[in-house]
């Protein structure tokens, strides 16, 4: 039983290196130089595979995605249609999410960034603030992580709604669903948080179009963006003339169009922006390999497998 790891751009054999401690009877495999016998592979955890290598593994039963989204896997245009895609859940990586968007909602909320600036400058500027429940936080997508990020900011006073393409039932979270909805949804809304998954129906979600129907009736008087979901879904262009024109406060980027954040994009150094290195909720090795593993033992004991995707759907 062989399982093969296709990592493009994470320190692979740090992942090896985790799995072999917690499995050291798995026959490990490290493309592109130690793969072995094509024939020999069972299972693949990848990320961004290069096209036509996990179709060329004739054994192939399962491939695990190293991260809880799977646009990296789906992006191979040659992906064998029968292998059953496994994606992260795990309540390390979510509570990891929930604290960066808990994180960035609280910074925007507090004027953080003013506070920085005013103590660099020595200024005491004692401005007033407001109560979190004077901020309506909306989020889209509530899954596993936009679900639990909403029961965080519930609990800190926030008022808190999702959509989502099927309605949810959160206590104490106003959910909305599907395209008609999403404008109800956006008028009410002052942080909007993207916690989506990228498909072909989120690309370039986040334009200048969504923007302009998101509340202005908040305490900044123009809504702020928090993205920790994918850069493809953001227009950056549409967000700086936004911002630059005053429909929008503030952004918080965490994923980009293209990442690394080329280094002469506007974004780095823009007044209203923070960015930070798509790191938003990292996929621990030790961690992860845990999650696959267990999925492996499920699959070898002729169980179903859990957090299996849904490939018409992309997610
Ligand atoms: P889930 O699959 O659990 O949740 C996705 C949510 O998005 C669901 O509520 C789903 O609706 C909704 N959704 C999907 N497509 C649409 C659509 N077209 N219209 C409306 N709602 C839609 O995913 P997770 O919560 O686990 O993860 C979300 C994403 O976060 C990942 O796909 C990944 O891209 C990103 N991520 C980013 C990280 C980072 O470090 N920056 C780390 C981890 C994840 P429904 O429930 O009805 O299906
Ligand atoms: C993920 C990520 O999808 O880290 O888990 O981006």
């Amino acid at each position: 039983m062989a399982l093969l790891f296709v990592i493009r751009t994470w320190p692979a054999d740090e992942w090896r290196r985790a799995m072999a401690a917690l499995a050291p009877d798995l026959d490990l495999r490290l493309w592109p130089d130690h793969m072995g016998d094509r024939a020999d592979i069972d299972y693949a955890m990848a990320w961004l595979p290069p096209p036509n290598l996990l179709r060329g593994l004739p054994k192939l039963k399962v491939i695990f995605s190293l991260g809880a989204g799977v646009d990296a896997i789906l992006a191979d245009p040659t992906l064998p249609e029968t292998v059953p895609v496994v994606r992260v859940v795990d309540p390390d990586l979510t509570m990891r999410m929930s604290e960066y968007v808990v994180l960035h909602v609280l910074m925007h909320h507090r004027q953080q960034r003013r506070i920085e600036e005013n103590q660099r400058r020595k200024v005491w500027d004692s401005f007033p603030t407001h109560g979190a429940s004077d901020l309506a936080v909306g989020i889209l997508g509530l899954g596993v992580l936009g679900s639990d990020a909403a029961a965080k900011l519930l609990s800190l006073g926030f008022k808190v709604a999702g959509w989502s393409r099927t309605r949810k039932h959160i206590p104490g979270v106003h959910c909305y669903a599907g395209a008609a909805e999403l404008d109800s949804f956006l008028k009410r809304t002052d942080v909007l948080v993207s916690l989506l998954p990228h498909t072909p129906e989120t690309t370039g979600i986040i334009n200048r179009g969504l923007m302009s129907k998101l509340s202005r009736k908040g305490p900044f008087g123009a809504p702020i963006l928090i993205n920790a979901a994918r850069g493809k879904q953001q227009v950056e262009a549409d967000i700086i003339a936004a911002l630059d024109a005053g429909e929008l406060y503030a952004a918080t980027l965490d994923v980009f169009e293209t990442e690394p954040l080329p280094q002469d994009s506007p974004l780095w150094t823009h007044p209203k922006v923070t960015v930070t290195p798509h790191l938003a909720a990292d996929s621990d090795p030790t961690t992860i390999s845990g999650c696959v593993l267990r999925q492996i033992r499920r699959h070898q004991a002729g169980l179903p497998l859990e957090n299996v995707i849904d490939r018409t759907r992309g997610y």
